[in-house]
């Protein structure tokens, strides 16, 4: 077996069944190889690198298991840079498999067709691991990527193959499979947090993406402690919206305010620790996969490392001992969610009235997807969330144009769902050659792209901050209807929420690709209820 066979099928056995790429002639060998096995691996090519990547990373994030991708080197790697750092950012396992340039030639400077100074330095730039294979050790290397996207923070990995190595013979498909290495729980750091969370008077929960598979450890602890449960983007749908205890980012700030203690679950708890603000009376249990997570801001009252759903179980095991009789909460949270739901709605009415379209339309298991745009800013506080992996976010990389991409592999890992993408008119043109891609490979998703002609939130920052000097953030637009349809794709214009909805279920009832373009003009700032200011008085 040769190299580029061994990588085929090491990504087989593996899990990997979809290929999101971009070929070109340093990866020939493989795709070559790939000819003969794609009833088990099925290539997914896009327009462009950034497509490929990002599809890579929407599939992981709505499936929860790793995928992969593979680009030419230099131009295809770089190329697909933004979306490997939003993989980063997301804590997502997905694959980069890169080309290279022939193995006697790296480093030399010779200006090879693709080549750029030290590429495997740049791939290890932007992943949690990557090596270059170097012939017979490429199902070792392939099988240590995917040790490493599984062991601790699920971050991507990297692999680059020269192209003389994907013809090498010898291949080490028949070596030995570790298995993933388990940790221990700290047993003390355990207790320690039940009987912080136990005697606190006011705890509260903030979850992250770390919390995705711990739903309902989640639900049992936020019950058993009355304490409200607050999530930002890749946390949303841990806790389903609908729960008594489920609060929006605005609600739980004010909890923030005059909690005692706070569970933190596989979060950086980054805004609420460095604006929302700390003082010696709140106590931090933090549990975390991530050691170097546990203390970046400050070392907590008591800190786990360990999978969020194993520690919190053994949390469970210890807290109903030394849980504290607490009153209900549930009228003071109601209360609070009513003020704070009410002063979103008010405040960002036009965004709210197109999320309350949006969600009438979506199924319950239906798969929405941000980008940074008005509606999507207001999306993290306001669109309720069901169930987990269904809200789609690039997390602190708020990443343009990953929306379209991200949301077509959505609907390959999940192709009962709806899947539905808001965009601006910025963010949209940043990929909609992915249109193209949707159609090719049958994929029904719909893209709602809202137009203000403009970078809208650029421009407000401009007015607000800037004297009012605007400048470069203006847009001119193609006719997305026309656009669309250009493609193949449906294309439906709606002018108000209530259109929206309308348009919405029929694009959802075509199955077929759909765009739907919203000229919704400007909308109001949503900035205030995100960057919210400090609440705890420093100690
Ligand atoms: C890859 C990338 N480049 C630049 C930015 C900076 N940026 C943040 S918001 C924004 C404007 C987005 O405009 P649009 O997509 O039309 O959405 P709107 O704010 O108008 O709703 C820009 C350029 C970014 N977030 N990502």
């Amino acid at each position: 077996m040769n190299t580029a066979e061994t990588i085929v099928l090491g990504l087989i056995e593996h899990g990997i069944d979809t290929l999101y790429c971009l070929p070109g002639v340093q990866n020939d060998p493989f795709f070559d190889a790939l000819h003969a096995h794609t009833a088990k691996l099925r290539p997914v090519h896009t327009r462009h690198e950034q497509g490929a990547a990002y599809m890579a990373l929407g599939a992981a994030l709505a499936s929860g298991k790793p995928q992969a991708f593979c680009v030419v080197p230099g131009p295809g790697l770089l190329n697909a840079g933004a979306a490997l750092a939003t993989a980063y950012a997301c804590n997502a396992p997905v694959l980069a498999l890169a080309g290279q340039i022939p193995s006697s030639a790296i480093g030399k400077g010779y200006g090879l067709l693709h080549e750029i100074p030290d590429q495997l330095a740049i791939l290890r730039g932007l992943t949690k691991w990557a090596e270059r294979v170097t012939g017979s050790n490429a199902f070792s290397l392939v099988h240590e990527a995917f040790q490493r996207m599984a062991n601790g923070r699920p971050r991507p990995a990297g692999l680059e193959v020269p192209m003389d190595v994907w013809g090498h013979t010898g291949s080490d498909f028949s070596s030995e499979r570790v298995s993933p290495a388990k940790t221990e729980l700290d047993l003390e750091a355990i207790k320690t947090a039940a009987k912080i969370l136990g005697s606190a008077e006011r705890p509260l929960i903030m979850i992250g993406g770390g919390a995705l598979g711990a739903g309902a450890e989640v639900r049992e602890i936020a019950e058993m402690l009355q304490a409200p449960v607050g999530a930002y983007r890749n946390g949303r749908g841990v806790l389903d919206s609908r729960h008594a205890l489920s609060v929006s980012l605005t609600a739980a700030h004010r909890f923030w305010a005059d909690a005692d203690a706070v569970l933190a679950v596989g979060t950086r708890l980054q805004m609420p620790q460095q604006s929302w603000g700390l003082d010696g009376k709140l106590k931090i249990v933090r549990v975390d996969i991530d050691p170097e997570e546990l203390a970046r801001v400050q070392p907590p009252a008591a800190g786990i490392c360990g999978d969020a759903g194993t520690v919190l179980k053994g949390i469970l095991q210890f807290l109903p001992a030394v849980n504290k009789k607490r009153p209900f909460r549930s009228g003071e949270i109601q209360k609070i969610k009513g003020e704070t739901g009410k002063k979103l709605k008010d405040t960002l009415a036009p965004q709210a009235a197109y999320l309350e379209a949006i969600r009438a339309e979506l199924p319950e298991d239906g798969i929405f997807v941000d980008e940074l745009t008005q509606v999507g800013y207001a999306s993290r506080l306001l669109l309720p969330v069901y169930s987990p992996r269904t809200f789609l976010s690039s997390g602190y990389q708020g990443t343009l144009g990953w929306g379209l991409p991200a949301a077509l592999s959505a609907k390959v890992a999940r192709p009962d769902a709806a899947v539905v993408s808001v965009s601006g008119d910025g963010g949209f043109l940043f990929n909609a050659q992915e249109l193209a891609t949707a159609v090719r490979h049958r994929i029904a998703v719909v893209a709602i792209v809202f137009t203000d002609d403009a970078y809208g939130n650029v421009r407000m920052y401009q007015r607000q901050f800037y004297g009012g000097r605007v400048i470069a953030s203006d847009l001119v637009n193609p006719d997305f209807v026309k656009l669309a349809e250009s493609f193949g794709v449906l294309g439906l214009r709606a002018s108000s929420p209530d259109e929206l909805k309308t348009s919405l279920k029929k694009a959802l009832s075509s199955n077929q690709p759909a765009l739907i373009e919203v000229p919704s003009g400007e909308m109001p700032n949503p900035w205030p209820f995100i960057q919210m200011p400090r609440c705890r008085a420093p100690s």
